[in-house]
């Protein structure tokens, strides 16, 4: 870990990939995980624009009881340590795959974020009234599935899902985000894309890479420094040897 905290000088740029590993020590469960599944669905079945196109219900069940277990999470110690560091190092910047808010709620500054967020929502039917997406922090819809203020149809969660294109002003944020001299990936199970390309992407670049994960992952054997344990243990480990 010694090279590691050289390396994380005041010059440094410095990249920070995060998935829902860094969230599950606040108790939001994680996609793969042993609680990954809800009512036996794989996420992949459910966080798609098919999925919802069959079953708006259903898909939007399965995003209300994550808002609701959400909206009782605090940030934990990971997201203090990256949200400390987005203000501590001028070249820092945060990729993260989620889409709680925790970053968010823990003061990260200028957090790139891939996959849209759950605490936004659209008009599925695209109404011409409506914005592109909207914040919306209803814990208990009165309708399900809720309703668009301003056409009367339905809405959908402000997420990117499978199958559907990341927005590009925000690749291209990431990808200027790889030009840096320490990558870190972590708490996230690489295997979803784009972000899983980051990785070899930054190393392409030069870049120092490590990874915090507490279980091998496709990543692991292509790092510089492969941290085995929690995010919130790890991380605070780090941050005291600065
Ligand atoms: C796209 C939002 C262009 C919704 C999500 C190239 C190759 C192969 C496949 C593809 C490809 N390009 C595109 C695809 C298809 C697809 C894809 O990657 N599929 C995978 C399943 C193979 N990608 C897409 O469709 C993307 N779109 O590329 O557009 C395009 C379009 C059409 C056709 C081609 C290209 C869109 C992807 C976005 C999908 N939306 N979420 C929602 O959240 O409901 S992805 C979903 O998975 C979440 O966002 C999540 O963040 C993400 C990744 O999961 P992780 O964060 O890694 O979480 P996971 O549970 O998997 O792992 C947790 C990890 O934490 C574990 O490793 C665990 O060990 C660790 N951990 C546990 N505790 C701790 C810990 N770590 C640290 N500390 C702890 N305490
Ligand atoms: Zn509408």
């Amino acid at each position: 870990m010694e090279d590691l905290v050289r390396r994380l000088t005041p010059e440094a740029r410095i990249t920070v990939l995060t998935g829902a590993g860094v969230s599950a020590a606040s108790g939001v469960p994680t996609f793969r995980g042993k609680d990954g599944l809800w009512k036996n669905f794989r996420p992949e079945a459910l966080a798609t624009a098919e999925a919802f196109g069959r079953d708006p219900s259903l898909v939007w069940e399965w995003y209300a009881w994550r808002r609701f277990r959400i909206a009782t999470c605090e940030p934990n110690a990971a997201h203090l340590v990256l949200a400390d560091w987005s203000v501590r190092f001028p070249n820092f910047r945060l990729i993260t795959q989620n889409v709680d808010g925790l970053h968010e709620r823990a003061g990260t500054q200028n957090i790139i974020r891939l996959h849209g967020s759950i605490w936004e929502v659209a008009c599925w039917q695209g109404c011409g009234k409506s914005p592109k997406r909207w914040r919306d922090d209803t814990v208990t819809f009165k309708q399900m599935p809720p309703r668009c203020p301003y056409c009367g149809g339905l809405i959908r969660p402000g997420v990117v899902w499978f199958g559907e294109t990341l927005e590009t002003n925000i690749v291209s944020q990431a990808m200027n985000a790889m030009k840096c001299d320490v990558f870190m990936t972590i708490g996230t199970s690489a295997v979803v894309y784009p972000a899983a390309g980051f990785i070899e992407q930054a190393r392409a670049n030069g870049a120092y890479t490590v990874e915090i994960n507490p279980e091998a992952t496709p990543a692991t054997r292509s790092v510089d420094l492969p941290l085995s344990g929690g995010a919130e243990t790890i991380l605070p480990t780090i941050a005291a040897s600065l």
